[in-house]
Formats: structure tokens, C-alpha cells, sequence
């Protein structure tokens, strides 16, 4: 079985010092042992999708190599949300920092804590721009 795995991660922030909470969010998986971050795309500032009555995010998509299995991953993504103080609130709602995997390989995975590849992914503009600039083989 192959030890290194492509996986992309998509970071949004719409509280506090948005483009810092993304930044750190960036150097935190940086310093993973497991990680290694090979791209991060440009930072863009997008209107929110969803649940519209609240601020404008900023968005980026970083393109990882790992030796995780996605539910680690998703437990490293968790621990940096927890890092950066994040406060579970309502579903779609306001957050100083969100990670989300987008993709992991070509995997599919279908659990209660994680669906791959992003379930909303590209139907979100959010995603699919910064996405497209750190897409291997492009
Ligand atoms: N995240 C959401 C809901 N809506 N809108 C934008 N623009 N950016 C996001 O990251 C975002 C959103 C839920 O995670
Ligand atoms: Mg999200
Ligand atoms: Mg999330």
C-alpha cells in the first residue's frame, strides 16, 4: 500500500484577523510531523454561501502530501480548529477558522464524522477557484 497520500484542504475564516487566522492555520499543519504542505493557494475574499447574514469569509486551498489516514487527518484538522479557538456554533455559521478535507486520493469515504470527497465541494465557488490553483497536474 502506497505511505504518502495526496489529500487537498480547504481553510475558511469570517471572524477576527481572517487572513492571520488563515496564515496560522497554514503554518500549524506546516509544523505536523505527518504533513507536509507542498502548495497553498492565494487568499480569497468570498461572499458566504449557505447561511447568507453574516460576514464575508476569506478562503485558500492547500494541496498536502501525508502518511495519515483521513480520519487522522480529520482529527489534525480538528486539533488546529480547537488550537485556533474555534466555538462550535450553528452549522454554517460564523467561524474563526474551519478546515475541511476536500480529497484524499480518489477515495471515497462515508462515515458520520467524514464524507470524501467534500459532499459540497463543487457546487462552492469558494472551493473550486482557490482549488484550481493547487491542483496537481494542472
Ligand atoms: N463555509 C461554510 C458556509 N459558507 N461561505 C464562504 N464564502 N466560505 C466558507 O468557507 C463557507 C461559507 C461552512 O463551512
Ligand atoms: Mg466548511
Ligand atoms: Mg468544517
Amino acid at each position: 500500500m502506497k505511505l504518502e497520500h495526496i489529500a487537498y484542504i480547504g481553510l475558511g475564516s469570517n471572524l477576527g484577523n481572517r487572513v492571520s487566522n488563515i496564515k496560522k492555520a497554514v503554518k500549524l499543519l506546516k509544523i505536523k510531523q505527518e504533513i507536509r504542505v507542498e502548495k497553498t493557494s492565494s487568499l480569497y475574499e468570498t461572499e458566504p454561501e449557505g447561511y447568507k447574514n453574516q460576514p464575508k469569509f476569506i478562503n485558500a486551498v492547500t494541496r498536502i502530501k501525508t502518511i495519515l489516514k483521513p480520519h487522522k487527518l480529520l482529527s489534525k484538522c480538528k486539533d488546529i480548529e480547537k488550537k485556533l479557538k474555534r466555538k462550535r456554533t450553528k452549522r454554517w455559521g460564523p467561524r474563526i477558522i474551519d478546515l475541511d478535507i476536500l480529497m484524499y486520493d480518489s477515495i471515497k469515504v462515508k462515515s458520520k464524522r467524514l464524507v470524501l470527497p467534500h459532499p459540497r465541494m463543487n457546487k462552492r465557488k469558494f472551493v473550486l477557484e482557490p482549488l484550481k490553483e493547487v491542483l496537481k497536474d494542472k
